[in-house]
């Protein structure tokens, strides 16, 4: 599927979320939902560099550019007027551990890819954080309908060692590919690793496969 038939797509399916109330818990059985190695959780583990950014809501920004025809730095103010959503998600650490139904709010990746307009060599993102955590995506895997820039968790403010003020949250991917903290989205033409890609770990991360370490 090509980028703008995927967008469209995700942004279908969004609107039938929409539609469906009372949404919360999904629906799968255990063989299809917990991916092979893993093990389930019920606390929320946290995992950082060793420091967790304060960022106050004043001067926090989140820069978008890249190969974009409109770049954009938001300030809290902004980012919050764009469409924001609910969704719920299963959370896969690489290094064990799952969490079933994160109740995640926030923008959909599809709303940020929708007002930068990238150009069409745009193929890939590169996250920048706070930390200076950084990790990348193909652009394809972003257009998806549970991709959010989530300020959200459970109705509540993301909390500062999960991530606050905003992360983002790829439910398909193990979660290191979720920059807490975000400060930066670009776009680009060639994919560039990010902090863990470049230590070894998978640049496709796929849970299922069991598609940890490259
Ligand atoms: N900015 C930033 N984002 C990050 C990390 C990090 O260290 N810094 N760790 C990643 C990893 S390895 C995981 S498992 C999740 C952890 O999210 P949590 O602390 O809310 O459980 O965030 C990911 N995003
Ligand atoms: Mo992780």
């Amino acid at each position: 599927m090509d980028l703008k038939a995927k967008y469209i797509e995700a942004k279908r399916r969004w609107a039938e979320k929409r539609v469906a109330e009372g949404f919360t818990a999904l629906e799968k059985p255990t063989e299809l939902r917990l991916p092979p190695g893993q093990h389930l959780t019920k606390g929320f583990p946290v995992l950082d560099l060793g420091f967790q950014p304060d960022i106050p809501l004043d001067q926090w920004q989140l820069k978008i550019g890249g190969l974009v025809a409109n770049p954009m730095d938001l300030s809290w103010e902004d980012f919050n007027d764009l469409p924001q959503v609910e969704d719920v998600s299963d959370f896969h650490c690489v290094t064990t551990w799952s969490k079933y139904d994160c109740r995640w709010q926030g923008v959909p990746f599809t709303e940020i890819y929708e007002r930068a307009d990238p150009d069409p060599e745009a193929k890939f993102v590169f996250f920048t954080s706070y930390d200076d955590y950084t990790t990348n995506l193909p652009l394809d895997q972003l257009l998806d309908d549970d991709v959010l820039v989530a300020t959200h968790f459970d109705g509540e403010p993301i909390t500062r060692e999960h991530g606050g003020p905003a992360r983002i949250i790829v439910p398909k991917l193990y979660a290191w590919k979720g920059a807490k903290f975000v400060k930066q989205i670009e776009f680009l033409a060639e994919d560039q690793l990010g902090f863990w890609e470049i230590r070894g770990y998978s640049n496709t991360a796929d849970p299922f496969t069991e598609d940890r370490f490259a």
